[in-house]
């Protein structure tokens, strides 16, 4: 009745009516597809069931303990922290409130590098979301939540079927008081290419609209022309613009010149004066050893005025130390993980950092037995994980030879067995060192780290020597990264490119020596958005727009497979990744106050068409589903 009294209203007849706000607010024009949900989610658990989970061995539902949620009074509320500081004094006043502590600030990682180093990046919302308020109350002084960016991005599209963007509106809803972090690869924002500057200003103002405050921003080859766009987009979102170094190299070691001390005072004064409000130090492999953290920390407080942020990775098992020395060197925030999801490849363990520093003045206000209740959850829900495992169980100090990152470690040996490879992974670890040194010594990070990566099995599969390399070279079809990088697609290399090598891969072609996303046109957003519209025959968001400029094809088989199962995000992990038992009942609330109960009947014979006929109870009713068998 309200909307018929619009109409037929005298102002709307005439057009005199402002609607700026339903012309600039698409969602409005979202309207849910009514389509039968049960059925799409029996034919996913149904294939899931019968065929397993792509990428990891099929094999029957583990028995999985119930995960340990903290029971909390009801009426705790989360106390406010870093969030309200940001939105009561600003980006200038929250820095100011920074520097002025006498505790080591942390930035926990569980949501986002703690599994993306450990577990693939496979973390899905749900595991998140379950346990963000009761984060939210038991955690309320931690500077920041990093919980969002680098890999985790496109890996919710391609792997994990869900939204990106809802899990950042979802876990902001749940978690009001703590700064939330992402990481932000410079001009190649959350992907692996250099974008257009219009789409790195559009996605750092969309990012900070659904409620991101910190952007740790990094080049891949900590080219400071690369992080500029970024950088100046924060800043005019109001946010907080972290601008990082990353650590390479050992500047204790006489014999590398390239990455001393110097090098990092000098990247530190330019960031500073580029506009960081934080200078970030990412030492994505963990090869900063702890008197070099020392060193480090104690000379860039000298240099800069902003505060430091030290991230690391405990591969080596020197992490706690390294932090303990960069802490007495006054170091300002540090990134742990919980417990439980802490050490190896990940961060090093909040848990223990805490009990590191007791006795001293710089011990965070942190509640420890939170620490370990939380850290309870995460022990549960990880084993929900175990297929994505590295499988490195103890320290690897050679770490410190290879330079390989965190993240990079069980990506590269997937790559090496998927090439037939598996055998010679020692190999292929000592030819990414070969392959760095090749190259002039670069930083290796996402994407500058993929190039190496991907050289270094192209010569072991290829058995190639450097000399091979150059000699052949004019015969030898390169990877597609090596070139873009020796094109300069990914921005220029401190000391710039070897130019043998370089002349050898662009086979006479003239490299780029100015900023890529200086040539590359600007995104055409309105043209994006129709050609979405006419895809799917319905409005689309600005967040689906941006989603579809970074990754067409990824975000639009994503689409593809919701319209096949529906939103399959509601299901439990367990489900997601290995279907039920015979016999087994779950409960699936596909919408607040909507449940589905789903029993696993019998699975039929497979007939002569390689299907099988999946039987199941939906709420108490008989339903079969087809599923193709794909063994
Ligand atoms: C990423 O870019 O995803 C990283 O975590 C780099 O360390
Ligand atoms: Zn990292």
């Amino acid at each position: 009745p309200f909307l018929e009294n619009v109409v037929k209203h005298e102002k709307f007849l005439n057009g005199q009516y402002d609607t700026s706000f339903i012309d600039s607010t698409r969602e409005l024009f979202i309207f849910p597809v009514r389509k039968d949900r049960g059925t799409k989610m029996l034919n996913y658990i149904g294939t899931i069931t019968v065929n397993g989970f792509p990428g990891i061995e099929k094999k029957k539902r583990p028995v999985f303990s119930k995960p340990r949620i903290p029971n909390l009074p009801i009426d705790l509320q989360a106390k406010p922290g870093t969030k309200q500081l940001l939105e009561q004094q600003g980006a200038d006043g929250l820095v100011k409130w920074v520097k002025d502590q006498k505790q080591v600030l942390l930035t926990d990682t569980t949501f986002r590098d703690a599994h993306q180093s450990l577990l693939a990046t496979r973390l899905r919302t749900t595991d998140i979301a379950r346990i963000a308020e009761p984060t939210s109350k038991l955690l309320p002084n931690l500077f920041s939540f990093e919980m969002w960016g680098g890999a985790t991005f496109d890996v919710a599209y391609r792997f994990l079927k869900e939204d990106p963007w809802e899990r950042l509106l979802t876990l902001r809803a749940k978690i009001p008081n703590v700064l939330f972090q992402m990481l932000i690869r410079g001009a190649n924002a959350v992907g692996y290419k250099n974008y257009p500057d219009n789409l790195i200003r559009e996605f750092v103002h969309q990012s900070a609209s659904a409620g991101i405050d910190v952007f740790r921003i990094f080049d891949s080859l900590n080219w400071v022309k690369g992080m500029e766009t970024a950088i100046d987009a924060v800043r005019q979102t109001g946010k907080i613009a972290e601008a990082a170094i990353c650590y390479t190299g050992d500047i204790l070691d006489p014999t590398r010149v390239k990455y001393n001390i110097d090098y990092y005072k000098n990247l530190a004064k330019e960031l500073e004066q580029q506009g960081a409000h934080i200078l970030g130090i990412k030492d994505m492999a963990g090869l900063l050893k702890p008197e070099a953290a020392y060193r480090l920390i104690s000379e860039l407080k000298e240099t800069v005025d902003i505060p430091i942020h030290l991230h690391t990775h405990d591969t080596s098992g020197n992490g706690i130390f390294a932090y303990a020395r960069a802490i007495d060197a006054g170091v300002d925030i540090v990134d742990t993980a919980l417990g439980t999801m802490a050490g190896l490849t990940s961060q090093p363990s909040a848990n223990s950092l805490y009990y590191a520093l007791e006795g001293t003045k710089r011990q965070p206000e942190i509640n420890i037995e939170s620490l370990e209740k939380l850290s309870h959850y995460w022990e549960d829900v990880r084993k929900y994980y175990q297929d994505f495992e590295s499988g490195m169980i103890s320290p690897h100090s050679e770490v410190y030879q290879h330079e390989m990152p965190g993240g990079q470690y069980s990506n590269l040996q997937q790559q090496a067995k998927a090439v037939g490879l598996g055998d010679r992974w020692d190999e292929v670890k000592e030819m990414y060192s070969r392959v760095n040194h090749m190259f002039g010594d670069i930083v290796k990070v996402t994407p500058s780290s993929k190039v190496v990566g991907d050289m270094a099995l192209f010569m072991v599969q290829n058995d190639l020597s450097e000399e091979d390399v150059i000699q052949k070279g004019q015969f030898l079809d390169f990877p597609d990264s090596v070139v873009e990088f020796f094109e300069g697609y990914l921005g220029q290399p401190h000391g710039g490119f070897p130019e043998e090598l370089q002349k050898v891969i662009l086979k006479g072609r003239k490299p780029l020596e100015v900023r890529p996303g200086e040539l590359l046109e600007p995104i055409d957003f309105e043209k994006l958005q129709q050609e979405l519209y006419e895809e799917l025959g319905r409005q689309v968001t600005t967040f689906e727009v941006l989603s579809y400029a970074l990754y067409p094809k990824v975000f639009l088989d994503y689409l593809k497979a919701t319209e096949q199962y529906g939103n399959i995000s509601v299901l439990d992990t367990p489900t997601f990744l290995y279907g039920l038992r015979l016999g087994e009942e779950i409960e699936v609330e596909i919408e607040t106050g909507k449940t589905l109960i789903v029993k696993l009947v019998s699975i039929g014979q497979p007939q002569p068409d390689g299907t099988r006929i999946v039987y199941f109870e939906l709420n108490g009713q008989p339903r079969e589903i087809v599923v193709k068998d794909e063994s």
